[in-house]
């Protein structure tokens, strides 16, 4: 091939690149990789072309495969089939029209997400050259069922303005806007509290005086980690998080989050991964809001890390609204984010690696008619197929409530099975 058609065909290429950059390549480069572009795309499986260069000169035969997501951090959960097997790929310069392509399967149980490929270029005696390219999206299947709800349409007395659950090993937390409740695992939620509730394990307590004082008035979704209860709280700003003992619900520390970011704080979650604190805004959530924190002589400290920045399925950002709860699994260590705005909602579910949406679990609710004004909030991840919970099974548990209706919001606790989370 002449240096002038080598050039024209560059200048093609670099129309055609979906990803890397394009550049001549120099005589002396045994390889180079210019673009890559996927041409199917399933849950579990793609299929991916590549332009690229081998010198005509070399003199092994050589293949085109990939690093998922890069060579040093690979994950078993994919597998790759190279292009050129048995024989190598053809050598000079190739574009995508010659559809050379390899193909990456998920082969993971728990459903995934990837920002990036390390594409290579090999022969026999190892890598030739190697490119990083972007490829964000969700791999795999995220499959539930739902189960129906228990309590279903009740008025059990902590139901109204019901914020969010958590759990620890042998108990569900569980928020009011005003009020944080306990009760044991084996305690049937049906059962409305009765004055006898300390004999039974139930404790309760309020949102704590010198907080009511400064205007602080409502607790949204909270969530238990390491020993301890993180309920984020509004009224004014700094917008708060208050922390609790789970033993007998005794405060023990508070601290602001960020108000230059933060004017709501509808829940706030603590990832095992990383021992961050998660939270967001109520609407218009390009991304999560994530908190260093420490407790430390009587205050809890706050400090504002980064963005996590929120991508559907096909990695295009999306914005969350409506965002009420949101949950990390200790099992699969994904996250867990209801949305109840229109007929949009349900319970997103997300890589928090990536911030990448890998399931959707749809949850019936009627938002806004003058009949029921239905909102999801809370929910937590707690596998209970076995833990002698009355009248409940499954591994997402989500609180519902109406609002329209007399005396109290009337509580739907509702229960999914979710085979990752088993
Ligand atoms: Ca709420
Ligand atoms: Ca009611």
């Amino acid at each position: 091939m002449t240096g002038k058609s080598l050039t024209v065909l560059s200048f093609l290429a670099a129309a055609l690149l979906v990803a890397g950059i394009p550049q001549p390549a120099p005589a002396q480069t045994a390889c180079q990789i210019q673009g890559i572009r996927p041409i199917h795309v399933d849950e579990n499986h793609v299929k991916v072309q590549v332009q690229y260069f081998i010198a005509p000169s070399h003199p092994k035969a050589c293949h085109i495969g990939a690093y998922v997501p890069n060579r040093t951090t690979q994950s078993s959960s994919f597998a790759v089939r190279p292009a050129g097997t048995p024989g190598g790929v053809p050598k000079g310069l190739h574009t995508f029209q010659e559809n050379i392509h390899f193909e990456i399967s998920h082969v993971g149980a728990t459903p995934k997400s990837t920002e990036t490929m390390e594409v290579v270029i090999y022969d026999g005696d190892g890598n030739l050259c190697t490119s990083v390219v972007t490829l964000r999206r969700a791999w795999g299947n995220f499959r539930y069922t739902f189960l129906g709800d228990h309590p279903h349409d009740r008025e059990p007395g902590w139901s109204d303005e019901c914020q969010g659950v958590t759990h620890d090993d042998r108990n569900w937390y569980i928020a009011q806007n005003k009020t944080i409740w306990k009760f044991p695992v084996t305690y049937s939620l049906n059962e409305g509290v009765t004055s006898a509730k300390r004999a039974r394990g139930i404790w309760n307590i309020d949102i704590p005086r010198f907080l009511r004082d400064e205007g602080y008035n409502h607790f949204g979704h909270l969530d238990y980690y390491d020993g301890h209860l993180y309920v984020p709280l509004e009224g004014k700003l700094p917008c708060k998080i208050v922390v609790f003992e789970p033993g007998m619900l005794n405060y023990v520390a508070e601290g602001n989050l960020d108000d230059k970011i933060q004017t709501h704080a509808p829940w706030c979650a603590v990832n095992p991964a990383d021992g961050l604190l998660y939270t967001s805004n109520s609407d218009d959530n390009g991304g999560l809001f994530v908190y260093r924190r420490e407790i430390k002589n009587g205050k809890l400290e706050l400090r504002y890390s980064h963005l996590l920045r929120l991508y559907d399925e096909q990695g295009t950002p999306i914005r969350v609204n409506s965002a009420q709860g949101g949950a990390f699994s200790r099992k699969s260590g994904l996250l867990y984010l209801s949305s109840d705005r229109g007929g949009g909602g349900g319970i997103f579910v997300f890589d928090p690696k990536t911030g990448i949406r890998v399931g959707w679990i749809n949850v019936s609710y009627h938002h806004s008619n003058t009949t029921y004004m239905e909102e999801l909030e809370g929910l937590t991840v707690w596998d209970l197929d076995a833990a002698g919970a009355p009248g409940i099974r499954g591994q997402v548990h989500l609180i519902m409530i109406d609002n329209v209706g007399v005396n109290d919001d009337d509580l739907y606790f509702k229960h999914f099975s979710v085979p990752v989370e088993k």
